[in-house]
C-alpha cells in the first residue's frame, strides 16, 4: 500500500482527508497516510521555526533543521522516498505528474509557511541516492502555504490508486476525453433530470439513443469547449 507523509506546522489542515473518496480509501486500506507536525522537530522554549532571511527582504523563512529532522525520521527503510517541496516556484502540477506521483510508493510533502524553506533542505535530499526531490507549484498564484495545495495534490492522485474510485469506467472515460497541449483535459457538458429545468432542455441527440451520434455530439461539444477557453 502506498504511503504519505505530510510534514506541517499546520496539521489541522489534513482533517479533509478523512473525508470522502481518501477518507474510504483509507478506511479500505487502499493508502496509508501519516500528518507529521513540524514543531515536534524544533527545539528551544519557543520551538521556533522559522528565522529572518539572509539578503535582507521581508518576512520570515522556514530553518532547516526542524525539516533535515523531520524528513530523516521519515526516510529510515530502504525504499526510495519521493520528496515533494511546494512552493509557487516550482514545476507545474498536471494530470500526467498525477500520474506519476500514483506510481510511488513512499510520498512525503514538505508543506512550507511564511516565505518558505531554507533551500538547502531540497539541495541536501535532491544529493542522496535514495530520494528524488520533486519542487511542485500547483498553479501560478500564490498561497499562504503548501497545505491546500497539497491536498490538492493528494486528492488528484489518490483517485488514481487501484480500487479507489469504484467503478474503474470513469478512468476508461476519462483516457478518452480531449487532452490539449498533453495535458489539458476538456470534457463535453454533463446534464441529468429532468429533461427540462428553467426553460432550459436537455439536447434532444443526448435523449435520443443513438450512440453514435451520442458520442459525436460529445465529441464536437469537447472541441468547442477547448477552442472557446482562455
Ligand atoms: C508557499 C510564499 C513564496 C511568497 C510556502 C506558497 C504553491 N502553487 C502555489 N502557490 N503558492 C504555493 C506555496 C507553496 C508553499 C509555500 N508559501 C508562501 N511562498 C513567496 C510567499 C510558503
Amino acid at each position: 500500500m502506498p504511503r504519505y507523509d505530510i510534514i506541517s506546522i499546520f496539521p489541522d489542515y489534513f482533517a479533509a482527508l478523512d473525508i470522502s473518496l481518501v477518507g474510504k480509501a483509507r478506511a479500505a486500506g487502499l493508502v496509508d497516510i501519516a500528518v507529521h507536525d513540524l514543531r515536534d522537530h524544533a527545539e528551544g522554549v519557543h520551538k521556533s521555526v522559522d528565522d529572518t532571511p539572509y539578503g535582507g527582504g521581508a518576512g520570515m523563512v522556514m530553518s532547516p533543521e526542524p525539516w533535515g529532522r523531520g524528513i530523516d525520521q521519515l526516510s529510515q527503510s530502504s525504499q526510495l522516498h519521493d520528496l515533494v517541496v511546494l512552493t509557487p516556484a516550482g514545476k507545474k502540477f498536471n494530470q500526467k505528474m498525477a500520474q506519476e506521483l500514483s506510481e510511488c510508493e513512499h510520498l512525503i510533502f514538505a508543506c512550507g509557511r511564511y516565505e518558505g524553506i531554507d533551500h538547502r533542505v531540497t539541495q541536501f535530499y535532491m544529493a542522496q541516492s535514495n530520494f528524488r526531490v520533486h519542487e511542485v507549484s500547483i498553479g501560478d498564484y500564490v498561497l499562504n502555504g503548501g497545505e491546500v495545495a497539497t491536498l490538492v495534490m493528494l486528492e488528484a492522485i489518490i483517485r488514481l490508486i487501484p480500487g479507489v474510485l469504484g467503478n474503474p469506467d470513469s478512468l476508461v472515460e476519462e483516457s478518452h476525453t480531449l487532452i490539449v497541449d498533453g495535458e489539458s483535459i476538456v470534457e463535453y457538458p454533463s446534464y441529468t433530470k429532468p429533461a427540462s429545468w428553467r426553460d432550459l432542455s436537455v439536447p434532444e441527440v443526448l435523449l435520443s439513443g443513438n450512440h453514435g451520434a451520442i458520442k459525436a455530439y460529445r465529441e464536437a461539444e469537447a472541441v468547442k469547449r477547448t477552442k472557446s477557453r482562455e
